[in-house]
């Protein structure tokens, strides 16, 4: 039998549950009880209700989705990773469908593979800001179905080979690659993980930070302790942010909505969204004052969205992990005839466990 037969129903969430569409961005308090307040009667949801009232109350996917599916969808067709293949894929779909909520530079990168005819794949991504590439969070949002596809890749430079291929069509700024290679690698871990038998925080913050040190590598120069630790926090930003959160994960007091915001982010940029996520995984394994009656998959949803900011990325992010950590099981049934796309998701996430025995 396949060792991750019992997880099976976890890949389905990596689509299903990715961007619910409850934003609090037209809320005018940023205060996280009012946030959850009004996402549980957003979620109360009646699932026996007729066929016709729940496609009314679909939730609708946003550009998040629409680019995990074309990951998705990609890997499965052409049973590898062929980058050609998915940039026309992220392409066409942004050309079908252009109202999902893309990031705001994103369409001349589209514009200009479809004119190129997809034959330098990796070069309207490069010309992005003057040549530094775009930082945003719009490769790790998309990365988790190659989590997926990649869950027998022991060795780490395959491994971030495909990651940085998949991201590099977009996104090229090092903080985009390396925010993409986080959260592959925090779903990647969570899938492998067991949640019956519990998570060890610290050994999983360990594991990432074991991939993410080699690529944050600085070279050690003559210089006062002080303008090295400075230098450091300049030039390994994500190293400094994994043990930010394991500060956090192991003291007793929890930290502010407010905090959590000035010190890790929860804006559009991946250095300030994609750890916010790997964060939101770990708070929620406990119990939240604020979230009662909710299962832990729930409350990772529930507290991502009540940071306020990129929440449809953050949450998606973290919702990723999670699923990949407890199963479809704790997914609401209520939650799954709502979401847009849920057969798909489906259907790519057997097909990509097929495509590994
Ligand atoms: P992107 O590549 O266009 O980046 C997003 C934005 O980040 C850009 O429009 C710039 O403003 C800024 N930016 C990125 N790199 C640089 C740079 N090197 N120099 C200066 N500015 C830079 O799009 P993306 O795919 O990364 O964006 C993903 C996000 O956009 C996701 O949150 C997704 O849901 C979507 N989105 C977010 C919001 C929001 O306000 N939270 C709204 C609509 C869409
Ligand atoms: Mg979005
Ligand atoms: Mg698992
Ligand atoms: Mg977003």
């Amino acid at each position: 039998p396949l060792p991750f037969k019992k997880s099976l129903s976890d890949f389905i969430i990596f689509i299903s549950m990715c961007s619910p569409p409850i934003t609090t961005k037209n809320l005018s308090s940023p205060k996280m009880f009012d946030h959850v307040h009004w996402i549980h009667l957003a979620m109360e949801y009646d699932a026996s209700k007729e066929e016709d009232e729940l496609k009314r109350k679909q939730w609708k996917f946003t550009d998040d989705t629409a680019m995990a599916r074309s990951v998705a969808r990609s890997l499965l067709d052409k049973k590898n990773l062929d980058v050609k293949d998915m940039a026309e894929r992220f392409s066409e779909e942004f050309f079908k469908e252009p109202h999902r909520g893309y990031g705001g530079s994103i369409s001349h990168v589209f514009d200009q593979l479809r004119e190129s005819n997809y034959l330098d794949v990796f070069g309207p991504g490069r010309k992005q800001f003057d040549g530094q590439g775009s930082y945003g969070n719009g490769g790790a949002m998309r990365i988790s179905p190659a989590a997926l596809f990649l869950y027998n890749q022991n060795d780490f430079e395959k491994f971030k080979d495909v990651v940085e291929k998949i991201t590099r069509v977009t996104h090229t700024h090092e903080h985009a690659v390396h925010g993409a290679i986080l959260e592959c690698s925090a779903v990647y871990q969570a899938l492998h993980a067991d949640s019956k038998s519990g998570l060890d925080v610290s050994a999983y913050i360990d594991s990432l930070i074991e991939r993410l040190r080699p690529l944050e590598h600085v070279q050690e120069e003559e210089g006062s302790k002080h303008a090295k630790r400075s230098r450091l926090d300049i030039e390994r930003p994500y190293c400094n942010k994994l043990e930010k959160i394991r500060q956090y994960a192991t003291q007793e007091k929890q930290p502010s909505t407010e905090e959590i915001n000035k010190i890790l982010g929860t804006d559009i940029s991946a250095l300030r969204s994609v750890p916010t996520a790997v964060y939101a995984f770990l708070r929620t394994i406990k119990d939240i004052e604020e979230i009662e009656d909710r299962n832990p998959f729930e409350r990772t949803i529930i507290y991502a969205i009540s940071l306020g900011g990129d929440t449809d990325t953050i949450a998606t992010m973290a919702g990723a992990i999670a699923g990949a950590y407890y199963g479809i099981e704790c997914v609401p049934t209520s939650w799954q005839k709502c979401c847009e796309g849920v057969k798909d998701a489906i259907q790519f996430a057997n097909g990509l466990h097929d495509l590994q025995s």
